[in-house]
């Protein structure tokens, strides 16, 4: 999975969005691809990686999260919303899926 951010996945004040999502994320167990796409103060139409966002979602504003089978979730609360309902597949453990008395 790829997820658009601003600059990166940093601290700001209280909260940052592309930081919640990325935070999200992680915590539902994934390593999403960080693409950072500038931005902001204006200048979104400048920057590629935020015309890319555009043509995913409509919109300039990240973050945005695009999942490998193509879906797009917009937004940080989408985003965060999303990691909540789909934590990442836990790998069941050879000892727990062993059949009884094996
Ligand atoms: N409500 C949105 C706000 C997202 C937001 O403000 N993102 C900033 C980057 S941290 C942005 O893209 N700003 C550029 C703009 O507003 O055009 C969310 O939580 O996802």
């Amino acid at each position: 999975m790829h997820l658009y951010v601003c600059y990166g996945t940093f601290r700001i004040h209280d909260s940052h969005p592309c930081r919640e999502a990325h935070q999200a994320l992680t915590d539902a167990g994934y390593q999403p691809k960080v693409v950072r796409t500038g931005g902001c103060y204006g200048s979104d139409p400048l920057w590629p990686g935020r015309r890319k966002v555009k043509r995913l979602t409509g919109n300039y504003k990240v973050p945005t999260l695009r999942l490998d089978d193509g879906r797009i979730v917009d937004g940080s609360e989408n985003i965060v919303a999303w990691a909540a309902e789909n934590p990442m597949p836990q790998s069941a453990s050879p000892i727990e899926s062993a059949p009884q008395g094996a």
